[in-house]
């Protein structure tokens, strides 16, 4: 099993691979296995530090896809990546069946947007040996932008991203990273108030993955659909490692990567 390196100074970057035909930002685009396998190989050589792999939209309003065509959709495409990639990959999805699967696949990570609330995907990370993303979440994707509420969202996002981690970590799982889950029952100024705030997440002492890319608040912010939204997410993605990501989930891995490789420089040489 691939384990994520932290090289000082380098933000990483995790390349999105949407097994799907309905994501917000690149439904379609990689539904066949070939089409699939290759756009996995090209961010690799275009600088992904890790790749994150899923058969299941979590759009909001998005519904669940059944367990058959999500292991047809994303273990094809697993087993064709192994051996053949020199970076970790991570499976998201919300399946505690599927995330076992895509493990003995060649899977390194498990990835889940609801945060290991259920049992049985907890038992899924201990028993694969697998590391996680505990992502938070508020409510359901079908249901999560209904006007969200918080009393202070990053200190709720905080407490509940701690207690997962300690859950995770007693059930003996070795390797964490937490993530704010941008989007996922959050309104604009939840939104900027966790990205600006990332530091006190980063706090509690895991590697902290950021995925602001394309989403919503860029379009409220700066307008376009998903795919024009590529200079606000440099923007956040920049921000977002001033902040304390670790790792920064995008779509447009060559133009992020180059744009943290600038933004890591001049990090690397404040006083
Ligand atoms: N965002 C999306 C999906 N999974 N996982 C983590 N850990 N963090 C995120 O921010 C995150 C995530 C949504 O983006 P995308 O995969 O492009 O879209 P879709 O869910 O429509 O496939």
């Amino acid at each position: 099993m691939k384990k994520l390196q932290f090289p000082p100074g380098r933000t990483l970057i995790c390349g999105i691979l949407n097994i799907t035909p309905d994501s917000f930002s690149d439904g379609g685009k990689w539904i066949s296995p070939e089409a699939a396998v290759s756009r996995a190989l090209e961010m690799e050589a275009q600088g992904a530090d890790m790749l994150d792999i899923g058969g299941e939209s979590s759009r909001p309003g998005s519904a669940p896809v059944p367990l058959e065509e999500e292991k047809r959709r994303v273990l094809p495409v697993l087993e064709a990546l192994a051996g053949r990639l020199k970076i970790p990959v991570s499976v998201d999805t919300c399946k505690p069946e599927l995330a076992e699967l895509a493990v003995k696949a060649g899977a390194d990570y498990i990835n889940n947007i609801f945060g290991f609330t259920h049992p049985a995907m907890v038992r899924a990370a201990a028993a694969t040996g697998a590391g996680v993303v505990i992502m938070h979440m508020k409510g359901e994707p079908r249901t999560m932008q209904a006007d969200p509420v918080y009393a202070d969202v990053v200190a709720e996002v905080r407490l509940f991203l701690a207690e997962k981690a300690a859950l995770l970590k007693a059930a003996g799982v070795a390797e964490i990273i937490l993530d704010p889950g941008i989007g996922f029952g959050k309104n604009l100024e939840h939104n900027l108030a966790l990205i600006a705030r990332l530091d006190e997440i980063r706090a509690l002492g895991y590697p902290v993955l950021l995925g602001v890319s394309r989403k919503k608040f860029i379009g409220l912010l700066a307008g376009g659909e998903p795919p024009e939204r590529l200079s606000g997410t440099i923007a956040a993605c920049v921000a977002g490692a001033a902040a304390g990501a670790d790792i920064l989930r995008v779509h447009d891995v060559a133009e992020c990567r180059k744009a943290m490789l600038v933004a890591d420089a001049i990090k690397a040489a404040r006083k």
